[in-house]
């Protein structure tokens, strides 16, 4: 038996969402390595390919994949756009389908764009405070609508959900959201 009262030794800073200590990573993404993902491919060209999009801070305890656990992470998406399309996450589905996460926005102003496996696609505002479901079977991204504050959105996942990122690429979204007449608009996507 042991008995002993201990410290966490992560931190969790509750304005900025960032987690320092054991078990943290941070990874980013620039727009070299998502400007296959937005619609206009000139303007995509043509803005500094080494331009962070965004960054994400997570908490693994487990192993990807291990059956029961949870991960946690929080996401922080530039302000920025390519032609009239907002800076965005590449967005995925789960590998292991039917699993859910939840997303809650620390800061910022931005959308949840979800899409379901028959292409039926919508998106939620996210302000400071709002909490967002998603359910199994949905893929998601975020899109971050501010001209100037970055989108900071939390998460939490199960360990063995994973990253279904290749029907994305195949297929993309049916829909798309763009900046019209100065406000988010979510556009169905050309067949
Ligand atoms: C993980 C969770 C988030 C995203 C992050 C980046 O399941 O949904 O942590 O990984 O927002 O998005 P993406 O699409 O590049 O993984
Ligand atoms: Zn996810």
């Amino acid at each position: 038996m042991h008995i002993e009262i201990s410290k966490s030794q992560t931190k969790y800073n509750n304005i900025t969402g960032e987690m320092t200590g054991k078990d943290t990573t941070t990874s980013q993404r620039t727009i070299s390595d998502i400007k296959g993902i937005f619609k206009d491919s000139i303007a995509a060209e043509n803005l500094d390919q080494d331009r962070v999009a965004y960054k994400v801070n997570c908490h693994f305890e487990e192993k990807e994949g291990k059956e029961g656990g949870l991960f946690f992470g929080t996401s922080y998406v530039m302000p920025g756009k390519v032609g009239n399309e907002y800076f965005m996450t590449k967005g995925h589905f789960h590998s292991k389908k039917d699993t859910a996460e939840y997303y809650w926005c620390i800061g910022g102003n931005g959308c949840l764009i979800l899409m379901d496996e028959d292409g039926n696609c919508t998106a939620e505002f996210m302000d400071k405070g709002s909490i967002h479901y998603i359910a199994g079977n949905i893929a998601h991204r975020i899109a971050n609508i501010s001209e100037t504050e970055e989108l900071v959105v939390g998460a939490c996942w199960p360990s063995d959900a994973g990253h279904d990122y290749e029907s994305i690429i195949k297929s993309g979204f049916t829909a798309r959201l763009f900046e019209i007449e100065g406000k988010p608009t979510l556009i169905e996507e050309d067949k």
